[in-house]
């Protein structure tokens, strides 16, 4: 028995420690003969020998329960180290993610204006009608509310159409000058191949003593900015209207796909229209108090940029999600 329990001591597996259970409680094990011997014994003797064997065999189911015990948790230590992961070690399967195109681009168009000297300005996604409308030259039943398709609350507030309620708000809160853009989302009830219910714009405002800011200064600036933008364009200023700023102007650039030459994308033109601009109308600075003041404002769509940088023919599929789309801008 003194050999058994030295052994049970040493022993190091598992399977070692089931072939000396079989020794010890197995049916030609030690106490299957021991206590099937009793049978030869009589009266105290067997007792006493009964009694002696009960011990022992208590004491061997201990220590074999004890050591399958501490073996087991040597096996599960050793699993767990062998597959043991490292939470913080990099993914090989995983790719680093990255910016969604809409943001890419705009961040270009923020790393100029801030070069220019621009700050940022942001302001509330919902507003009311004074700043979204009347302050900017519409007033109640002007056409060009109808052109605004816009989300109403029945409170009366909106969902901004434009970020130039945020340069209303500027011009409220702070003296000229002005030199200011603000990106952010706007929102529109439209959704067609070119139009998303939510879109983004960055929008900028330039305001100081009347002389110090000019048309020509405006030209300079957006001719530098898309430059920026697309490269070695050629930049082209149209007349045209906007309740909020007279005179003035649409901005084009010359085709990036067909350098000019007429191609599906500028149908057939050699243009594509990528700004509005103009100098800032008198009755905009009415609206705030602002009095011997002149300015400029500009403003475009960050998507259409984003769809002329990357060739992307549905403004909508940059809204999906789908990661087919979004894993070719990383
Ligand atoms: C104030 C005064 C003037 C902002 C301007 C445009 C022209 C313009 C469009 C471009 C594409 C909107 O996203 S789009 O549909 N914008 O053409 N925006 S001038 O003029 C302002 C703004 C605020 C106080």
């Amino acid at each position: 028995m003194e050999k058994l329990e030295k052994a049970i001591a040493k022993c190091h597996s598992l399977d070692e420690l089931e072939k000396i259970r079989l020794l010890v409680f197995g049916k030609k094990g030690y106490f299957t003969e021991a206590f099937a011997n009793l049978k030869t014994l009589q009266g105290e003797e067997k007792k006493q020998v009964a009694s002696t064997l009960n011990e022992t065999k208590e004491k061997f189911t201990t220590l074999l329960a004890e050591k399958k015990e501490v073996l087991e948790r040597g096996k599960i230590d050793e699993v767990m180290q062998k597959d043991a992961v490292d939470v913080a070690l990099f993914s090989t399967t995983l790719g680093a993610g990255a910016l969604h195109p809409v943001m890419e681009t705009m961040n270009k168009i923020i790393d100029y204006f801030v070069g220019m000297n621009f700050s940022i300005e942001e302001g509330p996604l919902v507003e009311d009608d004074f700043h979204n409308f009347e302050a900017l030259n519409l007033p109640k039943h002007h056409p060009a509310r109808d052109m605004q398709d816009t989300f109403y609350f029945d409170d009366g507030m909106l969902l901004r159409t434009h970020t130039s309620p945020v340069q209303v708000r500027t011009m409220l809160s702070q003296k000229p000058p002005i030199r200011m853009i603000c990106p952010g989302s706007v929102f529109r009830r439209d959704f067609d191949l070119t139009h998303t219910p939510m879109f983004h714009q960055v929008e900028g405002l330039v305001v100081d003593e009347v002389g110090k800011v000019s048309f020509a200064n405006l030209k300079f600036i957006l001719e530098d900015f898309l430059k920026h933008m697309f490269g070695d364009v050629t930049v082209r200023f149209r007349p045209s209207f906007f309740p909020f700023t007279e005179p003035s102007a649409e901005v084009d650039i010359s085709c990036i796909f067909c350098k000019g030459e007429g191609c599906r994308v500028c149908s057939h033109t050699g243009w594509l229209e990528v700004l509005g601009c103009g100098v800032v109308d008198s009755n905009v600075f009415k609206a705030v108090g602002y009095e011997n003041v002149s300015g400029y404002a500009f403003g475009l769509g960050v998507e259409r940029f984003a769809m002329l940088l990357h060739q992307i023919p549905d403004l909508r599929s940059l809204f999906e999600g789908d990661l087919r789309l979004l894993e070719q801008f990383r």
